[in-house]
């Protein structure tokens, strides 16, 4: 099993509620509100690490909560913060909402983006204490959160992509020249996930990707499909390794036009990389003839490196050819994007409408604020919110939009009639 695209749910905690305490003591039968604050939401945090180089385990876990934050308590007790939750995700991870908008390309070793934010604690009592209103017995509601479904794409980053049709000896390359231990078996796809090695050359090192083999239609899905070529996409320079003896009784010419056929029509910016070939298999009968033949033809344009890797010849030409050739490739870059929030800021706009039945109804960022304030049952929290639709000039938007004197007014679950 090779994952490198799921979706999950992502969850920051809500906020704990502010506490409506009032103060009592033995003979201090009135002493004033003493609700504390709740505590603020723990935040999804998203962390990236060299240490998985997979999204398989998402394939267990699909849900990522973060804890709510504690209710305040007496005594100006403030609840507690809700546990952040950090979800670790191989480099080269793409964070992107399920409509494709990127909201973060995890590209660094030990980046960390927050992802959502925790919920607001609601405020304790005292704070909506005035000169008028001494013991208010209401006090705000934490901030509620959403759940989000969000797409984790990896797109391995790597210096140099190895490409080819299976069985043409590409893991064998990456077990010779870097410490990784691909499987290698003489069948096809023996290769089903990408795997990393890193390769020493002198002070400077480059990390190597070997992927699944590419068969003709790859870029339709056939075989193992095109999914692996996104793990080239992210590479600085391509190496294509060949069969060059035909030892499968395919033309290695054939071979290299219809893998580099299927490389470029899944992606033609792909062209912009440069290519090194690599004619493997060189101990076997027909290999001579053939690098002849290639060489004539594809000779003028890419560099060819003949190599029997199994006992590794040719090894220290190919690491030093790779190294000289990097060295003139630029790095490659995170994704340019404007990171997309999948959370809306809070904020206190609102808008009136007119309903078929002749109501009204406000919507809007206040709206969403109130809701968390406002108790009717509760005379100390309605003529708060009396004085702040009327501070905030939602009064007058109403009369503007034609209220009169009776009419229904909705606004998220409060439903009141107007008075002029
Ligand atoms: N004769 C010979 N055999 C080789 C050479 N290099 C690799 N092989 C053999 O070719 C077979 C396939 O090698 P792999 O490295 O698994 O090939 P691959 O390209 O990774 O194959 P997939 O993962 O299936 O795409 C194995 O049996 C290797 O031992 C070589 O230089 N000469
Ligand atoms: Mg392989």
């Amino acid at each position: 099993m090779f994952i490198d695209k799921v979706k999950i749910y992502i969850k920051s905690g809500n906020g704990g509620d502010g506490s409506a305490s009032l103060h009592t003591e033995k003979y201090v039968p009135n002493g004033g509100p003493d609700g504390g604050d709740g505590g603020k939401g723990g935040d999804v945090i998203f962390e990236a690490t060299t240490s998985e180089n997979t999204l398989n385990a998402f394939h267990y876990q699909k849900h990522f909560r973060a804890g709510n934050g504690e209710n305040g308590g007496k005594k100006n007790c403030y609840g507690k913060q809700g546990e952040p939750i950090t979800v670790k995700v191989p480099v080269g991870t793409v964070i992107k909402s399920v409509d494709g908008n990127v909201i973060a390309d995890m590209f660094y070793d030990g980046q960390r983006e927050v992802i959502l934010v925790g919920g607001k604690g609601g405020r304790g009592n005292y704070h909506f204490k005035n000169s008028r209103r001494q013991s208010p017995s209401f006090a705000e509601l934490g901030q509620r959160t959403e759940e989000y479904e969000v797409v984790l794409e990896l797109k391995t980053i790597a210096d140099v992509g190895l490409v080819g049709f299976p069985n043409v000896g590409k893991s064998t390359l990456l077990s010779v020249v870097s410490d990784a231990k691909p499987k290698i078996a003489n069948y096809h796809f023996t290769t089903l996930s990408p795997n990393l090695g890193v390769v020493s050359y002198h002070d400077s090192t480059f990390v190597l990707a070997d992927i699944p083999g590419l068969i003709e239609g790859a870029s339709e899905g056939l075989g193992l499909g095109h999914s692996f070529l996104r793990h080239i996409e992210r590479t600085r320079l391509l190496v294509h390794v060949l069969d060059i003896s035909g030892s499968e009784q395919r033309d290695p010419l054939d071979d290299f036009e219809l893998i580099n056929n299927e490389i470029y029509s899944y992606d033609g910016n792909l062209r912009n990389l440069p290519m090194i070939v690599v004619a493997n298999k060189m101990d076997m009968p027909e290999a001579e003839d053939n690098l002849c033949r290639f060489k004539k033809k594809y000779g003028g344009k890419y560099q060819v490196i003949p190599m029997t890797t199994i006992i590794h010849e040719g090894v220290n030409e190919f690491i030093a050819t790779v190294a000289k050739t990097l060295e003139g490739v630029a790095q490659t870059e995170p994704l340019k994007y404007q990171p997309y929030k999948l959370q809306t800021e809070e904020n206190d706009e609102f808008e009136i409408v007119k309903l078929s039945n002749g109501a009204y109804e406000v919507t809007g960022g206040l709206v969403t604020q109130l809701s968390r304030k406002v108790d009717l049952d509760d005379y100390d929290s309605f003529r708060y919110f009396q004085r702040v639709i009327k501070e905030r000039g939602v009064e007058t938007a109403l009369k503007k939009a034609g209220a009169q004197d009776g009419d229904t007014v909705i606004m998220g679950e409060i439903e009141f009639e107007f008075v002029v």
